[in-house]
């Protein structure tokens, strides 16, 4: 009876999807991957998400890393950085990214100012991926010092060009910003610009170069890819790291959670799209999971649309 049932599972295993990847983990709610390759290991800068269940607003105090040599099998590091390393923020450890520079490495999160506005940009840095880190400036990098402005200053992302200048990307609610970076990483050089091309973008941008092509995705929430209050994430590409960006359309489709936020990495030969889901177990808009699926290139240049293995 049981080699009958064992059976039955094999021939509904191979008949079924691929198995799900599900969360990198499920021990704590994660949310907002920053994905970074260092030698044999991909690194990824998460959030934290500490809602409690049903609770209706983001609760993030810290910030946790990830570390795998197969991505697949993941270790939690633990809370690398915190509100509290930042003495003028209060709150709202929002999506961050790690760059590394000069042997340091920068990590660029969003936070809560303490009476300076709402959403700030903040520099922290650090010897390795796992830090341990420090404010990198005893202030925000970037701040315009009004409280609930918009578009919010969140969501940076950080990109070094091969000619070594560097890019910080952030912003929200239709508003992209973009400013080349001194070579400190922790003062902007040159002024703020407003990239053109992108299409209803809406938050969480990434960017990366391959091939001699720069691209940026990033989460939009229009009615041609989601349904109102959800995030499908989009991508453009440009010859210039300023743009005028071209949009090539939806390589992420909604997932179960309100929003996303993607990280597009290449490891090992693998190219993989990171972002996060509510389908945890006890999961939520408020208590999200990181998780990634592999991504696939067209001969064009274009991404194909990836195929979602986990809620
Ligand atoms: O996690 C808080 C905010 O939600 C992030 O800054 C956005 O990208 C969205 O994921």
């Amino acid at each position: 009876f049981l080699a009958v049932i064992a059976a039955l599972g094999l021939v509904l295993a191979s008949a079924g999807p691929a198995p799900a990847a599900g969360p990198i983990t499920t021990a704590i709610y994660t949310a907002d991957p920053a994905a970074l390759v260092v030698g044999d290991t991909m690194y990824l800068h998460t959030g934290h998400d500490e809602a409690a269940p049903g609770g209706t607003n983001f609760v993030m105090r810290d910030w946790h890393v990830f570390s795998s040599g197969d991505a697949t099998t993941w270790t939690d590091n633990g809370a690398k950085l915190s509100i509290s390393n930042f003495g003028w923020a209060g709150a709202d450890a929002w999506a961050g990214e790690v760059e590394p520079r000069n042997g340091k490495y920068y990590w660029y999160v969003p936070v809560n100012g303490n009476g300076a506005g709402w959403m700030d940009i903040g520099v922290a840095v650090g010897d390795t991926p796992l830090g341990p880190f420090t404010d990198a400036k005893g202030g925000p990098l970037i701040s315009d010092g009004t409280p609930n402005s918009s578009p919010l200053n969140i969501d940076p992302t950080v990109f070094t060009d091969d000619d070594g200048q560097a890019y910080i990307y952030w912003g929200s609610y239709y508003g992209l910003r973009a400013a080349k970076l001194k070579p400190d990483m922790v003062n902007l050089d040159g002024p703020v610009v407003t990239p053109a091309g992108v299409t209803n973008f809406w938050e969480a941008p990434w960017m990366f170069k391959r091939n001699g092509t720069y691209y940026l995705a990033y989460a939009a929430n229009d009615s041609g890819c989601s349904q109102p209050g959800y995030a499908c994430i989009r991508y453009a590409t440009a010859s210039n790291p300023l743009g005028p960006w071209t949009h090539r359309g939806v390589v992420l489709d909604q997932v179960t959670s309100t929003t996303n936020h993607p990280a597009i990495v290449e490891f090992k030969g693998q190219w993989y799209m990171v972002y996060h889901t509510a389908g945890a177990p006890g999961g939520g808009n408020f208590r999200r999971s990181v998780t990634l699926d592999k991504l696939y290139w067209n001969a064009d240049g274009t991404m194909r649309k990836v195929v979602q293995t986990t809620g």
